[in-house]
């Protein structure tokens, strides 16, 4: 997608918020004044999963820093946000609308926060971090936790309050959704409410990345020959396979060696405390695990980590470092953010905006004319971008081996359309010629496919060639 339509879809927007706004007095105004704010803002990533499944450990790598608590039992009790700012900053929301500053300790958070979690709406933290210019990271309190008010506060944040039916979509643009060996039935429901949550504008899975956490402790320990990373990448690919709908992927990470490798806990002291282990044999090195000399050494990197990672500290900090984070598999999880998320971040912002604003036009005491207004910008060419996102979500879920992918997703993510058109050079004519083409064909795939998604996705298409045709002609002059 070009600059200019990405503005054309956000000035679109705002002008269907001017007309819609207007018709919802008395609705509570929150959520559709937050989607529409949000347009200017980057990202919003949500890091969501059980409790103790490693989501803050995971965050602390994203960002580079010691930043959220982490521990053992049950950790995370406010939803935290992590934006760009300087200086570093922490700001506690409270539900009755004031604000309190938190103090930094050091260089993190506090374990404890001086006000009950049931008064806190959200922790806001603003930190001079790189990951974070074009990122916002969410981490969220454990889901079906003993703490029912955990589990609620993310539900509220990332899916919206009130009832499901009536609710207006939560905060959050895209998921990091970290599952364990299997996916549990609760945890298929959340994310089939995630892609409800943004109206009926959004029959995606491709904003939801599912990691398998901890990757480390796959396996059954000490003895098993295999790697664990062999065997979590395994689960993955068949988890990603079973929840194709509601995950765009599932990825096999350990958060803990991501977070030790990135957060400067690495010194040559700590590499030589580990290597100095190298003369042992299995049985006794998984006996010393209880050794309290051993115990930070556990603590930041895991038995496998420990184990595996000897040899590779034997060459000094740097080789053990750049170890953990290879096998770590953060790179993998961050390429799929920056090459899948970042870049069409508008896109699905502007989807949720409209999800938000569609919502709560079903409310509006004249509901007919403010969901007229919605239906009428939905289908404004201006708008089409969303549709492609729609339909392409939808297609890699439904038919991933479907030609049309390629096509739409081009049109997605491609600022080029004579690229798209896949001939090498032509006039303005010429080419827009060969997109009406294009949009012939994929008209007839539509009428041949067998699967729905497949044939929504070709007449999506069909549209996008024409109005590509259409903008060539018109820059043309024509
Ligand atoms: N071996 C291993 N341990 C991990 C990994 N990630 C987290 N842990 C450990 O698991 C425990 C829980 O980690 P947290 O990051 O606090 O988990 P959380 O999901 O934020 O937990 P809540 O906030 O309580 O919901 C901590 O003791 C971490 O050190 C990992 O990738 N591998
Ligand atoms: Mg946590």
């Amino acid at each position: 997608m070009t600059p200019s339509l990405r503005s054309a879809v956000l000035a679109r927007l705002h002008r269907l918020y001017d007309d819609v706004v207007p018709l919802l007095s008395g609705d509570d105004p929150s959520a559709t004044e937050d989607a529409r704010a949000s347009l200017a803002e980057p990202l919003r990533l949500a890091v969501v999963g059980r409790v103790s499944s490693g989501k803050s450990t995971l965050v602390n790598a994203l960002v580079g820093r010691r930043i959220a608590p982490t521990s053992a039992g049950e950790c995370t009790r406010v939803v935290t946000w992590y934006r760009f700012g300087a200086p570093d900053r922490a700001d506690l929301e409270l539900v009755d609308g004031s604000m309190r500053p938190v103090r930094l300790a050091g260089q993190g958070l506090p374990n404890e926060l001086d006000v009950p979690a049931e008064k806190v709406s959200r922790l806001v933290v603003h930190l001079a971090s790189g990951p974070l210019r074009d990122l916002t990271l969410i981490d969220t309190p454990g889901l079906d936790t003993l703490t029912a008010a955990n589990d609620a506060a993310t539900r509220r944040a990332i899916l919206g309050a009130g009832k499901a039916s009536q609710r207006a979509a939560g905060a959050a643009d895209a998921l990091l959704f970290l599952i364990g060996d299997a996916a549990r039935r609760s945890d298929v429901d959340f994310l089939a409410d995630f892609r409800a949550s943004a109206g009926r504008q959004s029959a995606t899975a491709l904003n939801a990345v599912g990691l398998l956490a901890q990757a480390d402790r796959f396996g059954s320990g000490p003895f098993d020959p295999r790697d664990p990373f062999d065997v979590a990448r395994e689960v993955a690919q068949g988890l990603a396979t079973t929840h194709r709908a509601e995950l765009a992927d599932v990825l096999p990470v350990s958060g803990l060696l991501a977070e030790t490798a990135r957060t400067g806990r690495i010194s040559e002291s700590l590499a030589r405390r580990v290597a100095d282990l190298a003369g042992e044999e299995v049985l006794a090195l998984s006996l010393r695990r209880q050794d309290p000399a051993l115990q930070d050494l556990y603590r930041f990197f895991g038995p496998y980590g420990v184990g595996a990672g000897r040899d590779q500290a034997a060459n000094g900090a740097a080789r053990l470092k750049s170890w953990c984070q290879e096998v770590s598999g953060i790179a993998d999880l961050e390429n799929v953010v920056r090459s899948r998320l970042v870049p069409r971040a508008d896109l699905l912002k502007a989807n949720r905006a409209l999800g938000v604003l569609a919502t709560a036009a079903g409310r509006a005491d004249d509901a007919e004319k403010a969901l007229a207004l919605v239906e009428t910008a939905t289908f404004d060419p201006d708008l089409h971008p969303l549709q492609e996102l729609r339909a392409l979500h939808a297609l890699t879920s439904e038919v991933p081996g479907s030609p049309l992918v390629a096509q739409l997703s081009r049109f997605v993510d491609d600022p080029d359309p004579v690229a798209l058109l896949g001939i090498e050079a032509g006039g303005p004519d010429e080419l827009a010629l060969a997109a009406r083409r294009r949009s012939a064909e994929a008209t007839r795939t539509a009428a041949l496919a067998v699967f729905p998604a497949e044939a929504d996705a070709g007449r999506v298409l069909a549209r996008s060639y024409q109005l590509l045709a259409r903008r060539l002609r018109s820059d043309a002059g024509g």
